[in-house]
């Protein structure tokens, strides 16, 4: 049981907290400080002992569940021993680390070569970036409309996300936002999203399809990366279900794009940051088709974010290319010792316990409760997702699809977002002492730990069912 400490002066952590501490998206008018003494499996508690059920999972990263007794320990037992070394060095926990992905979790689908560790997911893809220009000695990335990628430069680039772009949206005028100049940089290209529900390009799956069975998003993107130019082209960055923008594609988009890379000669990066290492269910996201990777992002559940920890992983073709050159590269905080010591217990938690597999179970559970809130709530238009990464689009009319919030996944945040769908249910589920909502206006992004507990999940249901029932009021048929 997490202990709250009883010598914390939480009036003193109020005051320095809002006076020296910079807070995200909200204006200093609109903080609301929220202290948390402890977490707990799929809680966070507060210092008056509140447990807070937590179906963001944070930012969808807490797979093993918080403080997972392994992970604990293998942290105590590390500090015993470090301190920090930076990479040039070897140590057991990094090499224990990286012989536990590449050949028990990745050895089967024989595809990876090596992994290069980092401290977060935006490092990943920018290593992820990098490596990818290296080795095809080209400029240009392809990104979708709605990915998000992470916020440092590279990885910027590729974040399409137009609200969640580390700018500035005023909280008076609805249209006013602050772009940071010169983001995204030159060098990346854009490609329609899959997002069959309101597709950008005005069609209805899978009625799209063309005579060859090809989707038309999956056209735009040939004929863009071919009015390119291919060969300047280094490689396609995807995530496969869109975290952030919480969009899962239909079938054949993926196989698709990768038939598409290939064609084209182009790399392809699969940011498994947030799906990877069991949220949907298997290892990877990509193992829900058939087909591999030439480069794959890490972090979040790669460590279940006890520590800070990512990273990537090349082909073997890249592997052996990158063994013939001195890659003069750095970062000092990479392959920290302890932060290895968490991401190998946590490989090891996973791997002994079968953890994809409880996801895919739970998702199962989890999927059937969300469909019963389908038929029952005028307000829910979709539900999609696998795992424990469910997406729950919000309407107020089922039948013509109208959006409570038209600017939708174009949001800048800016103005009065308070009556956002996801806002309203996130502020209702809290009234049953769940955290549960999403990162755009009309749609709900859902996941717990992997090894959440049915109690846990009827509790989470019980919540978004009252809060649905009260958004239902709003709806127009
Ligand atoms: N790649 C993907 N997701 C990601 C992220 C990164 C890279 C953010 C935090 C998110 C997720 C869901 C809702 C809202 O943050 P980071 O630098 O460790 O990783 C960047 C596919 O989802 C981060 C935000």
């Amino acid at each position: 049981m997490a202990k709250i400490p009883s010598n914390v002066d939480w009036n003193k952590v109020k005051e320095w907290d809002e006076k020296y501490y910079v807070h995200l998206d909200v204006t200093k008018e609109e903080y609301a400080h929220v202290p948390v003494a402890a977490v707990e499996g799929d809680y966070i508690i507060l210092p008056d002992g509140t447990r807070l059920l937590d179906f963001f999972n944070q930012l969808y990263c807490v797979n093993a569940g918080q403080c997972n007794p392994k992970i604990q320990q293998a942290i105590r037992e590390a500090t015993e021993r470090y301190g920090h070394l930076w990479e040039a060095y070897a140590t057991d926990y990094r090499s224990k680390a990286a012989k536990l992905l590449i050949e028990d979790i990745l050895g089967p689908d024989d595809w990876a070569g090596k992994v290069s560790f980092v401290s977060t997911g935006s490092e990943a893809v920018e290593k992820a970036l990098i490596l990818a220009k290296l080795y095809k000695n080209r400029p240009n990335i392809i990104t979708r409309e709605y990915a998000y990628h992470g916020w440092t430069m590279g990885a910027a680039g590729c974040t399409r996300l137009r609200g969640i772009r580390s700018g500035l949206a005023d909280p008076k005028d609805p249209v006013v936002c602050r772009v940071v100049p010169n983001h995204p940089g030159s060098g990346y290209h854009l490609a329609p999203a899959p997002n069959c529900f309101r597709c950008s390009l005005g069609h209805t799956y899978p009625e799209c399809k063309l005579s060859d069975g090809k989707l038309p998003c999956v056209l735009a993107t040939e004929y863009k990366i071919k009015s390119i130019g291919p060969d300047t082209v280094a490689a396609m960055i995807t995530e496969i279900s869109f975290g952030a923008a919480t969009i899962h594609p239909p079938k054949e988009y993926i196989p698709q794009i990768r038939q598409m890379t290939k064609e084209l000669d182009i790399l392809w990066i699969c940011d498994e940051v947030l799906t990877g290492f069991g949220r949907l269910g298997t290892w990877f996201a990509y193992q829900q088709y058939d087909v591999k990777p030439d480069i794959m992002t890490m972090a979040k559940g790669i460590v279940s974010s006890a520590l800070p920890a990512g990273g990537v992983v090349i082909s073997k073709e890249i592997a052996e290319f990158l063994d013939e050159w001195r890659w003069w590269h750095v970062g000092t905080f990479s392959a920290h010792p302890v932060a290895m010591a968490a991401v190998a217990a946590n490989l090891e938690y996973m791997l002994e316990v079968d953890l994809p597999k409880m996801a895919d179970e739970a998702g199962k559970y989890f999927g059937a409760k969300l469909k019963e809130l389908e038929e029952k709530h005028k307000c829910v238009g979709l539900v999609a997702g696998k795992g424990m990464l469910w997406q729950v689009e919000i309407v107020k009319n089922k039948k013509t699809k109208e959006l409570f919030a038209p600017e939708d996944r174009h949001t800048v945040y800016a103005g009065d977002i308070s009556m956002y769908p996801s806002v309203f249910i996130r502020n209702k589920c809290v009234e049953k002492g769940v955290m549960l909502g999403g990162f755009t206006p009309n749609t709900l992004r859902i996941g717990a730990s992997l090894n959440v507990t049915k109690e846990s999940m009827d509790k989470a249901i019980d919540a978004l069912d009252y809060a649905l029932g009260c958004l239902d009021e709003y709806c127009t048929e």
